[in-house]
């Protein structure tokens, strides 16, 4: 009996393991969902920014590609923002879309994706729509190798409405692909010796190591060179303990800020983050006068777009585990093991007075850290108390911190989803504290509702102050007095958590907040809690 192409391409997707989907549907997407079959598991999102969200950091927490259904062009364009940060977080995602069907597509009726394989670039890493249905299941194939293969990330497939019933041309091939490359042998030999031969090597980790796993390994590298290991800049995942006696701190993200923390040493190699990633313009040279770059990825473009230094294609775990075994030993008391060489975590916190009603971010951080289990995972999108965070909550365990590798707001509140159903599925179980800002939370506040309905016991703690603080503090550095659309009056956070079907409180105390913190993580479902914190404009750098 001839089977459909539906049928066909839900067994692929069952042999995957590709059995949740993250969406909103639409009619061009009912086919596809048409008898949803028990063994899969939809995941109802409002927004398709929460959808791509939330499926983003469930991959990234599974270690394996997530499925994401939108609705034909509008529901793409709408997932935009958080397929941007997909692509740029490395995370595989198989992001689908129906359209119109075939019969009409010529004309372009109501809703059609008109240039399904333009629309979403360049955040994709391939866009197609099969030129006949019977392609769909090879079609799926192909988008999971082109998701998984390094570097890893988004792609997309926009599938016509009427492809789904037809009948399937045979069984789907199932193929595997490997998710690592090593590095070339001569090139590594090259790298270790220089580091061997570098007075004050210093080491630069970025993400793609936290996302192999490979902290063991880049702990190794750090002792065996004695070498103080810095976090690339705006670093998405930490790739080292930030409490390891070699740990120096997160890079500035301006180019003279950056080069002066490295002054002193004559080598640095970056191991897995761009070089470098930088957003406000601070004019400078790249290194300081005399410095050597090495940079490992496993990402051709971004080794290519670096504008000084020498780099080498490779799994970055790989690479440091061939490193450590070919570098000298440094030792001697001129290697910079030793504490003096330790700086603050990050910029130091700069010392904000609370007015009465409110605390100071710090304070805020300060008590979540100390009311919260040690294993709680925390997501971040708070962009003017970042320095405050990371000083009063040091990561100090493997897959413990998310944020974005991209700055487009409104993806750490469904990330936050996405990894406690991962927590759940998993296992691990581990609580999720989330600290979005109360201009990033409106993003895919939506999220919110899947949170609710999914039972899940997220704490979403908002800080408060009532502004875009860290515009304010662009406008400071950029010069640009005068800017409207910087404050945030009038808005009823508690109400609005309440309205998604959330727990919800206001909170003014230190007392207050350790009560909610009690409460929150045996709950089944999310509590959120807004805190009013002083309004500041910290400077940028
Ligand atoms: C999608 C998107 N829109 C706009 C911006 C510009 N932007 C950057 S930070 C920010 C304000 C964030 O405000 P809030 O979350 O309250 O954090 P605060 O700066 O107050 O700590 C905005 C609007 C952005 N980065 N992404
Ligand atoms: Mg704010």
């Amino acid at each position: 009996m001839t089977r459909t192409i539906r049928e066909v391409t839900f067994d692929l997707l069952r042999k995957l393991e590709l059995t949740t989907v993250f969406g909103n549907p639409g009619s061009t997407e009912e086919t596809f969902l048409k008898h949803f079959p028990k063994d899969f598991r939809y995941v109802q999102t409002l927004h398709e920014a929460s959808a791509v969200g939330a499926a983003d950091a469930y991959a990234q927490a599974m270690r394996r590609p997530a499925i994401v259904n939108v609705h034909t062009s509008a529901g793409l364009s709408n997932g935009m923002s958080n397929i941007l940060t997909a692509f740029q977080n490395k995370t595989p995602l198989i992001i689908t879309a129906g359209n119109q069907t075939r019969d009409m597509l010529l004309m372009e009726p109501w809703l059609t994706n008109v240039e399904p394989s333009q629309l979403p670039r360049p955040w994709v890493k391939w866009a197609y729509e099969p030129v006949r249905a019977e392609d769909v299941p090879a079609a799926f194939m192909r988008a999971y190798a082109m998701a998984l293969q390094p570097p890893a990330g988004p792609v997309f497939l926009s599938i016509p409405l009427d492809d789904w019933d037809r009948p399937a041309s045979g069984e789907p091939v199932l193929r595997s692909v490997a998710t690592r490359i090593a590095p070339d042998p001569d090139r590594v030999a090259e790298f270790a010796r220089v580091l061997s031969g570098a007075s004050n090597p210093v080491l630069i980790y970025g993400a793609a190591i936290a996302r192999g796993n490979g902290w063991p390994q880049a702990i190794a590298l750090a002792e065996k060179l004695n070498a103080p290991v810095w976090a690339a800049p705006a670093c998405e995942r930490p790739p080292f303990p930030e409490t390891h006696p070699l740990y120096a701190g997160g890079l500035p993200f301006a180019i003279a800020p950056l080069s002066r923390k490295l002054e002193g040493h004559d080598v640095a190699i970056v191991i897995g983050a761009p070089v470098f990633r930088y957003y406000p313009y601070v004019a400078g040279t790249y290194l300081p006068e005399g410095m050597r770059l090495l940079h490992v990825t496993d990402d051709a473009a971004e080794a290519g777009r670096a504008p000084v230094g020498d780099s080498m294609l490779s799994d970055p775990v790989l690479a440091l585990e061939s490193l450590t075994r070919l570098v000298e030993p440094r030792t001697g008391s001129d290697a910079p093991l030793k504490q003096a060489h330790r700086m603050a975590p990050h910029p130091a916190a700069p010392a904000h007075v609370a007015k009465p009603g409110e605390m100071t971010p710090l304070e805020l951080f300060q008590t979540l850290r100390a009311a919260t289990p040690a294993e709680t995972i925390l997501v971040e999108e708070s962009p003017s108390n970042l320095g405050e965070l990371h000083s009063a909550w040091p990561i100090d365990q493997p897959d413990s911190f998310y944020t974005f590798a991209s700055g487009s707001l409104g993806w750490g509140l469904p990330a936050s989803v996405g990894l406690a159903m991962a927590e759940r599925d998993s296992g691990r179980n581990r609580p999720v504290l989330a600290i979005i800002g109360d201009g990033s939370l409106q993003y895919s506040i939506q999220a919110l509702w899947t949170a609710a309905q999914q039972k899940l016991p997220i704490l979403v703690v908002v800080p408060r102050n009532g502004e875009y603080a860290i515009l304010k503090s662009f406008a400071v550095l950029e010069e640009t007095p005068g800017v409207p659309g910087l404050d945030l009056p009038g808005l009823d956070i508690v109400s609005l958590a309440k309205g998604y079907g959330c727990n919800s409180a206001r909170a003014e105390t230190a007392d207050k907040i350790r009560k909610v913190c009690a409460e929150a993580f045996t709950r089944s479902g999310p509590t959120v809690l807004e805190v009013p914190v002083t309004a500041t404009v910290p400077p940028l750098l």
